[in-house]
């Protein structure tokens, strides 16, 4: 089985900055059949609320993909040895539209769940992690692990508006598609609309772990509530890029200073190893912002690390399924 896993192009014989610009340089395919790991674009930033390109995400960060090599340092992991994983594109998108947009981005990850595939995208704003939910989350309701400078739980904006960058956690609660007391936020900072826009959130239940206590407790402490929090039920991570300090990620819509170093974000990412995850995103990237491509290799590289984590999870279990 393993001889027939897609592999990416050697840069030994094709340099990385030549040919198809896919994520990292693995084959694209046209379905998410056979594949243990579908990684995915969605093009689409119709939730945000001020500074727009989020839906140039996905082209950046496949740019920069190309820059990862095919070994988990840490791990050891080679995740296209143990996992069969390649870019199924991205998925059907409306920019002028918004309904229809969540609708189209169902329908995509719907798709990509239905061949039994582990979604792996990258947005986007971080409303499409909504329809994402709405796909990988049919059935049952999951835990959420979210990593973000900002709750995202807030209720209507212009008016009734529902559907903002700012309200997909709510929405998913509010559609039974989060366990509100398995959800987890880390890095929570920066000023807020008023002292109680967090206390819908607590009500429900959610753990709001806010930059602060982060910094007081370091990344190990932390993710061991966080796993204690999730346990072994079905859990969706979601890595928001403004997580990230904007000296390391500026290129984002709603930066915010005081954010997770580069490194400590890798070790949270590193510590999700062992959960029963049904899929992951990053989102928020947003390269008219960016300068040089700083933020679009953050991005690649968070992917990589969540790719990674997926792949260990494949393994284990087709060990399980062997035995
Ligand atoms: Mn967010």
């Amino acid at each position: 089985m393993r001889d027939t896993f897609h592999q990416p192009v050697d840069a030994a014989r094709v340099p990385r900055f030549a040919g198809h610009a896919t994520f990292m340089r693995l084959p694209a395919v046209g379905s998410a059949e056979g594949l243990d790991i579908a990684l995915v674009g969605i093009p689409w930033d119709g939730g945000t609320t001020n500074r727009a390109g989020a839906r140039h995400g996905p082209r950046e960060v496949r740019n920069y993909s190309s820059l990862m090599r095919s070994t988990h340092h840490v791990f050891g992991t080679e995740p296209y040895k143990v996992a069969n994983i390649a870019d199924v594109g991205d998925v059907a998108v409306n920019p002028i539209d918004l309904l229809d947009g969540l609708k189209l981005i169902e329908a995509g990850i719907a798709d990509i769940v239905a061949k039994g595939a582990l979604p792996l995208s990258v947005g986007g704003d971080h409303l499409t992690t909504l329809p994402v939910l709405r796909a990988v989350a049919r059935n049952r309701a999951v835990g959420l692990i979210h990593f973000d400078a900002h709750s995202d739980t807030n209720d209507t904006y212009f008016g009734d508006n529902p559907y903002t960058h700012g309200t997909p956690f709510r929405r998913a609660i509010e559609e039974k598609l989060l366990d509100p007391r398995r959800v987890v936020q880390i890095g929570i900072r920066g000023s807020i609309y008023g002292p109680d826009e967090h206390d819908w959130a607590k009500q429900q239940g959610i753990r709001i772990i806010y930059m602060e206590e982060f910094a007081a407790r370091g990344p190990e402490a932390v993710m061991e509530e966080v796993r204690a929090i999730v346990g072994d039920l079905p859990t969706y991570v979601t890595f928001d890029i403004d997580s990230i300090d904007p000296s390391m990620a500026p290129g984002t819509g709603t930066p915010e200073i005081g954010g997770f170093s580069t490194r400590e974000a890798q070790q949270m990412l590193r510590l999700l190893d062992g959960l029963n995850l049904v899929g992951a995103d990053v989102v928020e990237v947003s390269p008219p912002f960016d300068v040089g491509g700083m933020t679009s290799i953050v991005g690649a590289t968070m992917a990589f690390e969540l790719m990674c984590i997926l792949a260990r999870q494949v393994e284990r279990q087709r060990a399980v399924s062997a035995a």
